[in-house]
């Protein structure tokens, strides 16, 4: 059992290096990329319904569990029997703590299945910005790779991503991010006094 989780860390380390070279190629100040290979989704995300090695046929609050595909492993969300008891899963990046002067940047996603119908099946992400304002929130309702821009309305220090889904898998997530320096900061904040 050790070996097993042990080979599963494995490729996820190199799953991650491969990204994190292209990322920083193309300029990311921070990667982050979770192909669900690995638990690091339990000790990543700050705020997470309980994960469970098997979803109990009734269950009142929402849950995540592994769903191991041919090759590939997602993470479930298994809504409650109880009224609004989606499963939920929720990052603040840097997952490593908070970083000056966020501009920019992108998130992308696999949801490789939905095995209600919409719109039963559901994923709703939310991301917002601390400290900040604005944000917005995308719901999904099908299978599919999805690509979304992050955009504060002023550098901040971290961006909130939080999942919440019913009959839904989530795969491959990716965050990039992109600072601003320093003297662009002092630029920035000279730009908003000029127009305040
Ligand atoms: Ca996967």
């Amino acid at each position: 059992m050790r070996r097993t989780i042990a080979s599963r860390a494995g490729v996820g380390l190199l799953v991650l290096s491969l990204t994190l070279g292209a990322a920083v190629s193309a300029g990311a100040d921070y990667t982050y990329f979770d192909d669900f290979s690995g638990d690091d989704a339990m000790t990543d995300s700050y705020w997470h319904s309980p994960f469970v090695e098997e979803v109990p046929p009734v269950h009142l609050e929402g849950l995540l569990s592994y769903i191991d595909g041919i090759n590939e492993r997602a993470l479930g969300f298994y809504g409650g029997f109880e009224v609004s008891s989606e499963a939920y899963l929720g990052y603040a990046f840097p997952v490593a703590g908070p970083a000056p002067g966020i501009a920019s940047g992108a998130l992308s996603f696999e949801v490789p299945i939905a095995w209600h119908r919409p719109p039963q099946g559901l994923m709703f992400v939310t991301v917002s910005y601390e400290g900040v304002g604005g944000g917005f929130t995308e719901t999904f309702t099908q299978s599919g790779v999805y690509e979304l821009e992050i955009v504060p309305p002023a550098p901040c220090e971290r961006v909130y991503v939080h999942f919440v889904g019913d009959g839904m898998a989530l795969d491959d997530l990716s965050v990039t991010l992109m600072s601003v320096t320093p003297t662009e900061r002092e630029t920035w904040g000279a730009i908003k006094a000029l127009y305040r």
